[in-house]
């Protein structure tokens, strides 16, 4: 009833106006033609997929501009990807050369004043539009996020001229997160990080009436004040060209405050919508803004009896008047009968006059509008605007069927979810503390740390009985609810699947979201005083506790799976999970990333891991070959983003969430591309979270992140080291390390190519002022490659470039930072898109020139068990924080081996003169005051214990004076001294034990032999008698027989 009365008010009519009857005889076929002209039309129907456009082609590293129509929108697409803020500038060849060949000596001056750009030409609006109807759900979230990180207007409400419907973009704004700071957080600098689609904000919309002679667009851009053109206008290029598919189309755009009042345009955040088209052609578009918009700015030349459109009763937005003078109709009378026939007061007009310059104009607007978001009347989001549509005869997206159902299920899960901490331990128990002790004893099988006195076989079997008991442990729980759900719903069709993970990323975003705002900043403010390090460890180990991602998900399914291997093979368990692999394999294919390398618990789930990439092998062979390229850098400087923007992937960036570890993703090479990069598919890794520098030197956790980076490096082709100016040192840290391990490793047979990429930094002459430091680096990098040769005994390795494949001329890249000015509101630097670019070249270049010999997804399946076996075993390189202290610690060993050497010698000494002592006590009675043994071993002992002493203190006095001095870089073990003092104190013991148990020793062998003595001396006295006895009668027996 409500909704029929609200009609009734309404009376809303056709979508579109259908005008005339040619008009609607034309209808049904225009999309249809433009599509054609485009190249598009095949996607129609089958819609553009997001795995077709980042597929690698001949046109990814291709330059030359596009020549016919049908390239302009691939052309559109590759520069969008790559979030370049130069995409709409749509020209082809032909076009441009329409402007430039013109002869000169023929001086036609017709040419000058005819209109050069029709015909072969296209207005970028159109060409948005077309992509946006001829892509899938995901290509428009990825469409719409790069847009606004371009700072581009998104499409809000999409026409589609042959079925008049149009459609209300909310999922694909979904994925669009922005952060602002509103003036109330100004003071305390704090921040809201929020999915714009949810957030509510007043909205201000921009409409046209009739004919208007003011460029509404680029007065927007004006009061946006953003220098690359937040709306397409018709100053811009090709911008004049007449719509012919896009007229209708809403777009959308936001002003975010950064806290600033000097800079703030308006110190709230704002959602600003603009029309395109006549309103009067478009109600269905008007009566939606009207509804849910703060205010309605209405641009009009002349108003006759059109403002009647402006009169509806049900339109809940401020509306606002603003003429251009133009025309002579324009009276005061006019304004006055139009003002009270609106209700509207003087306030709601705005008037340009002829004499009022743009500035000015820009200036009136501005207040108006900000008149409007300091006191709205209405705040809205995205989201909210659904609810409206359905009386307007507007399609939601979202309302897909698939993606419903997707919605539907990853709701369910993540509804259960209060407390993130509580959750994962009920729901996901495999990850947490169960896997962190299997690794620690997977670890310990291989490095035998605390094997002590025990026999390695005993001591290995007893680890792997306790691994047994842990994997028994997590068969025994039946699969947590949010498992099935979980396994269920990807185990839906294609479609449904992809959305359903979207959406479970999106809530668990959201979540984290909330929870970890919070401690970020915390554990950014504690960080500014490096005398929080327990605090700052405890908030890092909350911040990884409290994060919750799909990751997570698949960790748990990971772990699930391994230990249903423990299970009997006919074990229905078992049985049931034999699936996983597969599925997971079709996810990578899809371009979802797998986590390989768990961060947290510092371990591959290796059975896991090598199932999905066989199952992989079985769906895509023969044609299996893959080529890797892994980007390898400290926390939070770029990595993510920098991948993102060359491969147009998702990994994540670091809002949101923080995981640790390495995820792998697939990007396919098409069929006519495979002669110059001759692999199938291009693999790229991420890493996530080498420690901050703050947090390694904590807790000298150098480990995790040395055997990471080892990992990786070893497993790829390419290897980009993201280098941000103030953490160089890190990175040249676990490069060495990296170094070493190979050099250590004999599993290690490739030869990585290395490529520097320097981030923020803008400089032309970055390049070639920078060689002293490309120099200095390359040499650093072969001193330290040296140093590890050395102690590794193997010296043929006297650089660098002898273990990684590196040139210092080409293999440097100096990118720019990101953002073209001052975050929110700046859109990204075109220099960096275009660096980024020509990086991506370079490397697609580099591989297709690299002989990797194994570069299937076999043999990398290989690769990975080898290569992590190999970093399991390796007990010594990893713990350091490069090889100068592995180098300084060595020394160190070397001299306290020294030490401990001529401690035992002296000692050794000592104890076989006592024992000579104990041997020839009692012999010369004399010699000694002592008659008692019991009392000569109490002597010998406190003799023992002041020699003992003695040496102790002597070491430890070595000790002191070793790091005393100033050579050997010995501040660099300063954190092993403890250790070391302790270890001369518990050699001090143990020699202590020995040598009283070797004078107990020699003391009772010298007791035995007085016994001994002893008892020889009464047999001999028997014997003798019983010798004098036998004899005595022998001879008495002699006597007998001769008598
Ligand atoms: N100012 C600036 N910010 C950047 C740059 N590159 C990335 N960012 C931002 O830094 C944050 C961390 O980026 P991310 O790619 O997640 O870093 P990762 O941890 O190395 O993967 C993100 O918010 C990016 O927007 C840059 O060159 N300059
Ligand atoms: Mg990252």
């Amino acid at each position: 009833m409500v909704i029929l009365s609200l009609r009734l008010l309404y009376t809303p009519g056709p979508p579109f106006r259908t005008r005339s009857p040619t008009f609607s005889q034309c209808l049904g076929t225009k999309l249809k033609t433009f599509l054609e002209d485009l190249g598009l039309h095949q996607f129609y129907r089958e819609k553009l997929s997001l795995n077709k456009i980042l597929e690698i082609n001949e046109k990814t590293i291709n330059d030359e501009p596009p020549k016919f129509k049908s390239d302009l929108s691939w052309h559109f697409l590759k520069k969008l990807m790559m979030v370049n803020v130069t995409a709409r500038k749509i020209k082809s060849v032909s076009m441009s050369n329409q402007d430039d060949e013109l002869d000169p000596g023929e001086f036609n001056l017709d040419d000058l004043l005819a209109c050069t750009n029709e015909g072969d030409s296209l207005n970028p609006l159109d060409l948005i539009t077309a992509l946006f109807l001829c892509s899938d759900g995901f290509v428009r979230q990825e469409l719409a996020l790069k847009m606004s990180m371009c700072q581009f207007s998104v499409p809000l409400l999409l026409p589609n001229c042959d079925t008049q419907q149009c459609t209300l973009m909310l999922w694909a704004m979904k994925d669009i997160v922005k952060k602002y700071r509103p003036s109330d957080l100004s003071e305390s600098k704090g921040f809201i990080e929020e999915r714009i689609a949810l957030s509510e904000l007043p909205m201000i919309s921009f409409v046209r009436l009739g004919e208007c002679s003011l460029s509404k667009s680029e007065i927007l851009n004006k009061l946006l004040n953003n220098p690359d053109d937040t709306f397409v206008h018709r100053d811009m290029e090709c911008g004049d060209i007449q719509r012919r598919i896009s007229n209708g189309l809403t777009e959308m755009t936001w002003y975010l405050p950064c806290g600033n009042k000097n800079m703030d345009i308006f110190s709230e955040p704002v959602a600003i919508a603009n029309l395109r088209g006549d309103i009067a052609s478009f109600e269905t578009q008007f009566s939606f803004l009207c509804q849910t918009s703060a205010a309605v700015f209405v641009f009009f030349d002349q108003l006759d009896s059109e403002y009647e459109l402006l009169m509806n009763k049900n339109h809940k937005a401020q509306i606002f008047l603003v003429g251009n003078q133009q025309s002579k109709s324009l009276t005061p009378y006019v304004l006055k009968k139009i003002t009270t026939n609106l209700g509207l007061t003087r306030n709601n007009i705005i008037i340009k006059s002829k004499q009022t310059n743009n500035a000015d104009f820009v200036k009136q607007l501005r207040k108006r509008v900000s008149d409007v978001i300091n006191n709205p009347q209405r705040k809205m989001s995205v989201k909210k605007m659904a609810d409206v549509t359905h009386e307007l005869g507007i399609i939601v997206d979202e309302d897909s069927p698939e993606c419903q159902a997707g919605k539907m299920k990853a709701d369910k899960i993540t509804a259960e979810i209060e407390d993130i901490m509580k959750y994962k331990e009920d729901q996901l128990p495999l990850q947490d503390k169960i896997w962190k002790e299997l690794t620690c004893l997977e670890k310990e099988e291989f490095r035998l740390r605390k094997v002590g006195s025990e026999n390695i076989e005993n001591y290995k079997s007893k680890l792997q009985s306790e691994r047994k008991e842990l994997r028994k442990k997590q068969n025994v729980s039946a699969m947590s609810n949010a498992m099935t759900c979980f396994i269920n719903a990807i185990s839906s069709p294609h479609r449904e699947r992809c959305y359903f993970l979207k959406w479970m990323r999106m809530n668990l975003d959201n979540l984290s979201r909330t929870e970890l705002s919070g401690l970020r900043e915390l554990y950014k403010e504690k960080c500014k005083d490096s005398e929080n390090k327990q605090e700052i460890k405890e908030i890092d180990q909350q911040l990884s506790s409290s994060s919750l991602g799909v990751e997570h998900f698949f960790r748990e399914m990971g772990q699930i799976y391994e230990a249903s291997l423990y299970l009997p093979e006919t074990h229905p368990s078992r049985q049931q999970l034999q699936h996983l692999p597969k599925l997971c394999a079709q996810l990578l294919l899809d371009g979802f990333p797998l986590e390989l390398v768990d961060g947290d618990a510092s371990n591959i789930p290796l059975r896991w891991v090598s199932d999905v990439l066989s199952q992989l092998n079985d769906l895509v062979s023969p044609k299996n070959k893959i080529l890797v390229v892994t980007v390898l850098g400290v926390q939070s400087t770029g990595k993510s983003t920098l991948l993102n923007t060359m491969f147009g992937v998702q990994f994540a960036v670091s809002s949101g969430r923080c995981t640790r570890g390495a995820f792998m993703l697939l990007i396919k090479v098409n069929e006519d591309f495979k002669k110059v990069l001759n692999c199938d598919f291009m693999m790229i890794i991420d890493t996530e979270g080498l420690k901050s520098p703050e947090l390694a030197q904590l807790d000298n956790s150098y480990e995790h992140d040395n055997e990471l980076a080892t990992l990786v490096v070893g497993l790829s082709d390419i290897t980009i080291i993201n280098i941000a100016m103030e953490n160089s040192t890190e990175m040249k840290d676990i490069l060495q390390i990296v170094v070493h391990a190979f050099l250590r490793m004999k599993e290690v047979g490739k030869k990585p190519q290395c490529q520097f990429v320097h981030q923020n930094v803008s400089d032309v002459s970055a390049h070639e002022k920078n060689l002293r430091d490309r120099k200095l680096l390359l040499e650093q990098l072969n001193e330290m490659t040296q140093a590890a040769a050395r102690m590794e005994k193997k010296e043929k390795y006297t650089s660098f470039t002898d273990v990684m494949e590196y040139n210092p001329d080409t293999g440097n890249c100096y990118v720019p930072g990101l953002w073209n000015g001052n975050p929110p509101m700046a859109p990204v630097n075109a220099g960096y898109s275009e660096t980024v670019y020509e990086l991506k070249k370079n490397i697609i270049q580099q591989l297709g020139k690299c002989e990797s010999t194994s570069n299937n997804i076999l043999e990398f399946r290989e690769w990975i068990i080898s290569l992590w076996n190999a970093v399991k075993h390796e007990n010594f390189i990893f713990s350091f924080r490069n090889s100068l202290v592995a180098d300084a610690y060595m020394r160190l060993c070397t001299e306290y081996n020294q030490w401990e050497w001529e401690f035992k010698k002296e000692m050794y000494k000592w104890v076989t003169t006592a024992e000579t002592r104990i041997s020839n006590f009692g012999s010369f009675t004399a010699t000694s005051e002592i008659s008692d043994m019991n009392e000569f071993i109490i002597v010998l002992k406190s003799e023992a214990i002041t020699e003992l002493t003695k040496w102790e203190t002597k070491i430890l006095e070595n000790l002191k004076k070793y790091f005393d001095q100033p050579e050997g870089h010995v501040y660099l073990v300063e954190g092993y001294r403890e250790d070391f003092s302790n270890s001369i104190k518990s050699l001090r013991r143990q020699t202590e034990r020995s040598v009283f148990n070797q004078i107990t020793a020699a003391a009772d062998i010298k007791k035995g032999l007085k016994e001994l003595d002893k008892i020889r001396a009464t047999y001999t006295e028997k014997i003798e008698k019983a010798v004098e006895k036998t004899t005595l009668n022998t001879l008495l027996l002699c006597i007998d027989q001769r008598v």
